[in-house]
C-alpha cells in the first residue's frame, strides 16, 4: 500500500494493503466524511471513497490477486469498511440537509414584528343610509320595498300618469329621451325616469290591491345643477291602494315618518299642489328643526320656517282606470319624496352635489 497526497492529505490508494491498513482507511475515510462541510463536498468524499474509482472500490478489486488465505479476512474487512462508510456519509447528508434546512427557515421567516399595512373600512354611502333608514321606517307601517328600471317607456313615465302627449306638466320634467340606434317603434318612445311615479302604475298594474310599496331609486332631469338641484338624483315614492284609503290615512302615514326621521316633535305641512296623476294633489313640508319653524335669519330653510319634502295625493281616477282598477271600488294614496333633500336635511349638508363628488373629507364624515 503507498501513500499518494491530496491536496494537504494524504490518502491511501488500491496496493497490496493489509488488515490494520483498514482500520488506518477507516479512519481518515470516517474523517473526511465528518469534515465535509456542504452537500458538494460530501459528493466529492462519496466519490473519492466509493465511486467507481473510489479508494474502497480499488482495495476490493485486489481481493483476487491476493494470497488465497487473506482474501476471506481481507474481502469481508473491506466490505464491512464500505458499507460502514456509507451508512456514515447518509447520516452526513442528512444532518446536511437539515442544517440547510434550518437556515433557509431562519432566512425565511415571517417577521411578526412589522406593523401590518392599515386596512381602510369601507362604509355605506350618506345616501344609501338614506334610503335603507327610509325603507325601515316605511316596513314599520306595513310598506314593502320594490324596485324599477331607469330607462323607461313614455307610456309609464307620462302616459299611464295621465299625462297625454302635449299635456304642459310634460314641461315640468326636463325629460332625456333615448334614440333606440336599432330604429325601435316610434310609438313607443323611451325615456329616462324623470321621477319614480312610473312604477305606481307598474306595480298596480303587477299586483291587486291591497298594494303598500315605498320604491327607492334613481332619476334623471336634464337640469342645471346648484345646491339644491342635481341632474341625476334619488327619489322614493310611495303607493298604498286599498278599498276605504283617503287623505288622513296619507296625512297619518307621512306625519308618522316624519316624526320617525326627524324627532318627535316635528310639524308637518300639507299645502296645495298641482300633479296630473293624483287629485287632491299637495306639497309636504315639515317644519324647520334647526330654527324650530321661526323663521328669521335660518339658512337651512331661507326663513320660511318649512323645509319642502315632496309631492302627495289621492291616485287620480284616470291612473286608477289606466291600469284597470274601478275607482269606485278602489282608491289610493302616493307621495314622492327627494332622497337627497331629506339627507341633507339630517346631516346639514348644505350643497346637494357634495353626495356625488366622491371627495372622502366629505364622506368620511357619515
Ligand atoms: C315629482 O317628481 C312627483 N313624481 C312627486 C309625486 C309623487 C307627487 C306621487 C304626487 C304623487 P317633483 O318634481 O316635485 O315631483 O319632485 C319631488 C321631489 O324630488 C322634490 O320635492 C325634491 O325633493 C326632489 N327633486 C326634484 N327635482 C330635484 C333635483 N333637480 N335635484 C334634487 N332633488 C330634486
Amino acid at each position: 500500500m503507498r501513500f499518494v497526497p491530496a491536496g494537504t492529505e494524504r490518502i491511501f490508494v488500491s496496493g497490496r494493503g493489509n488488515l490494520s491498513d483498514i482500520a488506518e482507511l477507516r479512519r481518515q475515510a470516517m474523517a473526511e466524511v465528518d469534515r465535509a462541510a456542504d452537500l458538494a463536498s460530501l459528493e466529492g468524499v462519496r466519490q473519492r471513497w466509493l465511486g467507481p474509482k473510489g479508494v474502497l472500490t480499488l482495495e476490493l478489486r485486489t481481493i483476487g490477486s491476493r494470497p488465497p488465505e487473506e482474501r476471506k479476512a481481507f474481502g469481508e474487512a473491506a466490505n464491512r469498511l464500505k458499507g460502514e462508510v456509507a451508512e456514515r456519509l447518509e447520516a452526513r447528508l442528512s444532518a446536511l440537509r437539515a442544517a440547510a434546512l434550518d437556515l433557509r427557515l431562519a432566512a425565511e421567516r415571517e417577521d411578526l414584528t412589522l406593523p401590518p399595512r392599515r386596512v381602510r373600512l369601507g362604509r355605506l354611502h350618506p345616501l344609501t343610509q338614506t334610503i335603507r333608514e327610509v325603507s325601515r321606517i316605511f316596513a314599520t307601517m306595513g310598506f314593502e320595498t320594490v324596485e324599477g328600471p331607469e330607462v323607461e317607456w313614455d307610456h309609464y313615465n307620462f302616459e299611464l300618469l295621465n299625462i297625454p302627449q302635449g299635456h304642459p306638466a310634460r314641461d315640468k320634467f326636463n325629460t332625456l329621451w333615448i334614440s333606440n340606434p336599432l330604429g325601435g317603434d316610434p310609438d313607443r318612445p323611451v325615456l329616462l325616469r324623470t321621477h319614480t311615479s312610473p312604477m305606481q302604475a307598474r306595480v298596480m298594474e303587477a299586483r291587486k290591491p291591497p298594494i303598500r310599496v315605498i320604491v327607492p331609486g334613481r332619476v334623471y332631469r336634464f337640469e342645471a345643477t346648484d345646491a339644491y338641484h342635481e341632474s341625476v338624483f334619488f327619489q322614493f315614492e310611495g303607493l298604498a291602494v286599498d278599498d276605504r284609503i283617503t287623505m288622513a290615512d296619507l296625512k297619518g302615514v307621512l306625519y308618522s315618518f316624519a316624526r320617525q326621521m326627524f324627532g318627535g316633535e316635528r310639524k308637518i305641512r300639507f299645502r296645495p299642489d298641482y300633479f296630473p296623476f293624483t287629485e287632491p294633489s299637495a306639497e309636504i313640508a315639515i317644519d324647520c328643526f334647526v330654527c324650530g319653524g321661526t323663521g328669521g335669519e335660518c339658512r337651512t330653510c331661507g326663513g320660511s320656517g318649512w323645509l319642502e319634502m315632496g309631492g302627495c295625493g289621492m291616485v287620480h281616477p284616470n291612473v286608477l282606470r289606466g291600469v284597470g282598477y274601478d275607482p269606485s271600488k278602489t282608491q289610493g294614496f302616493a307621495f314622492g319624496c327627494g332622497v337627497e333633500r331629506i339627507a341633507m336635511l339630517r346631516s346639514g349638508t348644505p350643497d346637494i352635489r357634495l353626495f356625488q363628488q366622491n371627495d372622502l373629507r366629505y364622506l368620511e364624515g357619515f
